[in-house]
């Protein structure tokens, strides 16, 4: 990331203390969303139709992390929230928001299972309890060439495989998304390989930027972004930080992935960010910001190389 861009990490104020203080704050407000460029304050506002469980009004908003620096402006709540990939439900990313509605996202579990010395079950709950949430803005980057800026909230996956201890023969982590055809009309396209999966290497889920989100825009997940736990890998191609994820395994052999199976001259399994690898459809040297259209380079990595080219070396 272009470091001369970088807004200086200032105060850490939460939202409930935002608002508090609106009226004496709002002539500094430009440098209250710390580490980003001047006009991110405005997409902190609640969705109300988000209604929270009394667990996730004590967690929400999180603290921010100030570590992850963002060199853009943050995308409107509202564009971001209407334009999504997420084809159990849609092809059309305007539709996605509708239709992803109708997914129960209540109870949930995620099961972590395979080489591991502590297999568990969580509920949604346990997750959220055991692994202190924080907010991290991140740049996501779709192989479509269109790119948004968001703050996510969860936490590390380092975190979970912490608590579940891989075995040393542990190679890869395979994520499953749900798999409810009647809920999730995509899914009766008998041809394609339901349900969604994804995978890293051990060590890419290890690294401190994988993250397990649990919110966006200081409030949980809402159901077309991956309610109510997805992947976040930002210096990957956005298809491979999957949604409603509900199995969790580690394994010694790389696994088979949705969209790599279905067309692997579109989606490498790696899936790096790399401007320099071109794609039969879309342009990777620049890419297009969600909501303002402005046009960028696209970076190597994504810009998160500092954190991740030693994985590759
Ligand atoms: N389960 C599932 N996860 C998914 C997808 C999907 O179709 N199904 N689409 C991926 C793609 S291609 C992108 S670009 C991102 C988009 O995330 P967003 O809609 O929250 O912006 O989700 C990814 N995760
Ligand atoms: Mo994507």
């Amino acid at each position: 990331m272009p470091e001369n861009e970088i807004t200086p990490e200032s105060v850490y104020l939460n939202r409930r203390d935002f608002i508090k203080a609106s009226a004496a704050v709002t002539a500094f407000s430009a440098g209250l969303v710390t580490g980003c460029a001047p006009g991110s304050e405005d997409v902190f506002k609640a969705r109300p139709e988000i209604n929270l469980t009394p667990l996730e009004k004590e967690l929400y908003p999180a603290p921010r992390t100030t570590r992850y620096k963002m060199d853009r402006r943050l995308t409107g709540e509202e564009v971001a929230a209407n334009y999504n990939n997420y084809y159990e439900f849609s092809e059309i990313k305007e539709d996605v928001e509708h239709h992803a509605q109708k997914l129960s996202t209540r109870p949930w579990q995620v099961e972590v299972t395979g080489l591991v010395h502590k297999p568990r079950t969580f509920d949604l709950d346990d997750l959220l309890q055991l692994f202190p949430l924080q907010e991290r803005f991140y740049r996501l980057r779709c192989v479509e060439a269109w790119a948004m800026a968001v703050p996510w909230t969860g936490f590390p996956m380092k975190a979970l495989l912490d608590a579940v201890q891989p075995m040393s023969q542990a190679t890869y982590v395979k994520m499953t998304s749900f798999y409810h055809p009647f809920t999730a009309q995509g899914q009766l396209a008998f041809w394609q390989p339901w349900p969604y999966t994804e995978t890293l290497t051990v060590q890419e889920a290890a690294n401190e930027l994988t993250f397990l989100a649990t919110g966006i825009y200081g409030h949980p997940l809402p159901k077309q972004h991956g309610a109510p736990i997805r992947l976040v890998v930002p210096w990957k191609y956005g298809f491979k930080s999957s949604k409603a994820i509900q199995k969790i395994e580690f394994i010694d052999y790389p696994p088979m992935t949705f969209w790599n199976t279905l067309q692997s001259l579109e989606y490498g399994y790696v899936a790096n960010v790399d401007p320099g690898v071109p794609h039969p459809r879309w342009p990777q040297t620049k890419e297009k910001m969600l909501g303002t259209g402005e046009i960028h380079l696209t970076q190597m990595y994504n810009g998160y190389g500092k954190f991740v080219a030693d994985l590759y070396a």
